[in-house]
């Protein structure tokens, strides 16, 4: 068997590896012993210098939802590779925090809890998910899980990539030109994208001065993804009415932040799904067997496209 460091939550990943996999030889960082042994890294972020340290490490093994943490180092280290782990309950739980992201600003539900405080009965308009538009940015596992969840409630949803992807019952566009037509309709803009040098920054002034006026912003991709400072621009002229951002450029998001207080807009820390160890040890396993075999590995990132 290969040998695998444990670099990341061991209180969890450990007792999750050795149940999969009790023959497999486990190391927990920091005490890496013979570091010619490692051959692969369980990790979320991590530092270069480890990496080098480890002189037949081949493989990293990313445990969190994005990679873009990863793909730099290993486009400076081609020797290396990442896999990634792919769980259908990673994919729903980020699905789920964006629906419920829009849900309580498609429903009042702020509002509704300010009449609550002073005892008011006042019903407001009442919105219908029908005849309104959601368009999920990016649709990988998590955008076509989040791309399912509102099509399941009644809303109209469509959905962007960046090559053409076609998925049954959810009309798909592609590439700048697809995103210019489809950007008037949003009136709710969800960010799924992986980071990547072309994706960083696309939600910019300019595309926020595209959507529909009145828009809903929410991004349970990367910080990086979105202007922060346009996207306040636009909620102080009403271009957009609301945010729900569980990602941010600096994170923890500094004290002081003027999204913290801004009243439109929703916070979240980080938090969209958390990998289980339990549920997705058995494919780390199943990857490092292949490893040891010289057989393809399943769910490698490619490191040029960055996801
Ligand atoms: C991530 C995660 O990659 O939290 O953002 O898993």
């Amino acid at each position: 068997m290969v040998s695998l460091l444990l670099n990341h939550d061991v209180p969890q990943w450990l007792p999750a590896m050795r149940a999969a996999a009790p023959d497999l030889a486990l190391r927990v960082a920091p005490d890496l012993g013979n570091r010619a042994d490692i051959d692969a890294i369980l990790t979320w972020k991590v530092d270069a210098e480890l990496l080098d340290a480890l002189p037949n490490l081949q493989l990293l093994y990313a445990v969190g939802a994005g990679v873009d943490y990863l793909v730099d180092l290993v486009r400076q280290r081609p020797h290396l590779r990442i896999a990634r782990i792919a769980d259908d309950a990673v994919s729903g739980d980020v699905a789920t925090l964006a629906v419920a992201g829009t849900l309580q600003w498609f429903r009042d539900l702020p509002q509704y809890a300010r009449q609550q405080d002073q005892h008011q009965w006042e019903p407001l308009p009442v919105r219908c998910s029908a005849g309104t538009t959601i368009v999920i940015l990016g649709l990988g596992r998590i955008g076509c899980a989040t791309a399912r969840a509102f099509q399941a409630l009644g809303f109209e949803v469509c959905g962007w990539s960046r090559t053409c992807r076609s998925i049954d019952g959810i009309r798909t566009f592609a590439g700048p030109e697809g995103l210019r037509a489809l950007l008037p309709h949003a009136q709710v803009l969800v960010c799924t994208l992986p980071l990547t040098d072309q994706t960083s920054g696309i939600i910019d002034a300019a595309l926020l001065a595209s959507l529909p006026r009145g828009a809903f912003v929410v991004n349970v991709g990367r910080g990086a993804h979105l202007d922060e400072s346009a996207l306040l621009a636009a909620l102080d002229t009403g271009q957009v009415s609301g945010a729900f951002l569980d990602v941010f450029s600096t994170e923890p998001l500094p004290a002081g932040h003027a999204l913290w207080r801004h009243p439109a807009v929703r916070i979240t820390p980080h938090v969209a799904s958390r990998t289980q160890p339990a549920r997705v040890a058995p494919q780390v396993v199943e990857n490092l067997r292949r490893l040891r075999a010289g057989e393809p590995l399943l769910n490698l990132v490619d490191p040029v496209a960055g996801y």
